[in-house]
């Protein structure tokens, strides 16, 4: 993307109404664009690592067995009047009428909707267990919705339902996606805390929030050290095995949102090794057994032919909000750091000397090597402002060519994360940037 033809606009002003770091930091890089309150519109830039996030999701729960779908966002009010939440929802849920005056709603989850579908198509023992996802928009007409897409009123989210034959079956699909999650998120470079959680309008008696530690985080949350120093990649997972270990590791040392803290159990915490920070909710999981099969009507036949009413769970994780959550636990004072894995582009090629032509080659051929993962700055612009974009919109690498080094072949490699510089050869900085 050569800056000059490009549509990545920052702003110079830091808006007065963005509270955190994340928030001003999107609008400042212009990755999104507020249309109303706490609905965004999202361009080049935060669109591009939305996305990277969203796939990191959509593999990981792909490799976990679970399958992508798509369900529309609109919603009728039957439907949820079948599970009795359509009035038990309230003022959160947006409700709408069509042209004859039928109730409808911008769906905030889909618990209903799924359970009706999967109704239609399973019929025996042999179509379980299953597990279905989407990522779409929902809608939640929260009273404070702040700190940017963090909480939104429209926002991104993976939901997936799993539906088994029994309780150990539905307890298998839960631990699957508590594997999936750790997998998930410590690909996007962050540490997640599954933590006991509340159930609130979802309902069940088995939920886990994952958490991450921010100090902008809306919740309070207590932890045992370690759970810090595990790290979730470091094992190979087979979601056919047995993963009660896994699970076993986080749910046997203390994790605990306020809600659900308690003291007595914190005290058997050694002193040194209790945490006790903010957090940031980027994924909640429910195991509700048959509050949504019992209510919509879904059963299957049974191995031996007795009707069995499946039993559910069902995972969400806030794609949307996860682009605000990783950049509060990846910035500083300059701007944002991404992590490689979700970064818009990998590299930006700062051209300090538009025109002088050892300067242009040098540039054509970086950007050439990393085109369509690179920036060009290639703009009638100071080296300052190339310099301070660069820093604010957080690529990974900045190739830095000017006349002086172009000269003798040289480009200065700058490492955002570190601050690091090398000053290399171009066979090297690219093989550097690759490596
Ligand atoms: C699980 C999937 C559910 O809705 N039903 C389907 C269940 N869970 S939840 O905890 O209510 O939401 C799941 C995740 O969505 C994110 N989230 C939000 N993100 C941005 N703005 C909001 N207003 C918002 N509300 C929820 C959170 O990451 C949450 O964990």
């Amino acid at each position: 993307m050569r800056l000059s033809r490009a549509f990545l606009p920052t702003l110079k002003e830091t808006p007065a109404d963005a509270q955190i770091a994340s928030h001003r930091l999107m609008l400042r890089a212009g990755m999104v664009r507020q249309t109303s309150a706490g609905i965004y519109a999202w361009l080049p830039l935060g669109w591009r690592v939305l996305q990277k996030v969203e796939q990191i999701v959509r593999e990981e729960q792909d490799r976990a067995g679970a399958q992508e779908i798509l369900m529309p966002t609109i919603q009728t009010a039957d439907l949820w009047r079948t599970s009795g939440r359509y009035d038990a929802y309230g003022p959160e849920m947006l409700r709408l009428q069509d042209r004859h005056d039928r109730e409808m709603l911008y769906g905030p989850t889909n618990e209903e909707m799924v359970t009706d579908i999967f109704k239609t198509y399973a019929k025996s023992y042999r179509d379980l267990p299953r597990n279905l996802y989407h990522i779409q928009w929902k809608f939640r007409d929260e009273v404070r919705p702040r700190f940017g897409v963090m909480r939104g009123r429209e926002f991104l989210m993976k939901d997936a339902y799993s539906f088994d034959l029994d309780y150990a079956g539905a307890q298998k699909s839960y631990r699957q996606m508590f594997v999936a999650y750790l997998r998930t998120f410590a690909r996007m470079g962050l540490k997640a805390i599954p933590m006991q959680a509340d159930t609130g309008p979802i309902g069940g008696n088995l939920s886990h929030e994952f958490l991450i530690l921010a100090e902008t985080g809306e919740s309070q949350v207590y932890l045992h050290r370690d759970l810090l120093e595990f790290d979730a990649l470091s094992q190979p997972v087979d979601y056919d095995g047995d993963l009660s270990p896994v699970m076993d590791f986080w749910t046997s040392r203390y994790a605990a949102t306020d809600e659900k803290h308690d003291a007595a159990a914190w005290a058997q915490v050694p002193a040194e090794r209790q945490v006790s920070a903010r957090g940031i909710e980027i994924g909640h999981i429910f195991y509700f057994g048959t509050k949504y099969s019992a209510a919509m009507g879904l059963q299957v036949a049974g191995a031996d032919g007795k009707m069995v009413v499946p039993e559910m769970g069902s995972y969400g994780i806030g794609v949307s909000r996860l682009v605000g959550a990783i950049i509060e636990a990846n910035h500083d004072e300059a701007g944002i750091r991404w992590p490689e894995a979700i970064a818009p582009f990998k590299v930006a090629v700062l051209n300090l000397k538009q025109g002088d032509a050892a300067t242009d080659a040098l540039c054509d051929r970086l950007y050439a090597a990393f085109d369509p993962d690179a920036v060009y700055d290639d703009r009638a612009d100071r080296a300052g402002v190339k310099f301070a974009d660069a820093d604010l919109m957080g690529y990974p690498w900045q190739a830095i060519v000017g006349p002086r080094g172009a000269a003798v072949g040289k480009v200065e490699l700058k490492r955002r994360a570190t601050g690091e510089r090398l000053e290399l050869s171009l066979e090297d900085a690219i093989a550097r940037i690759k490596a």
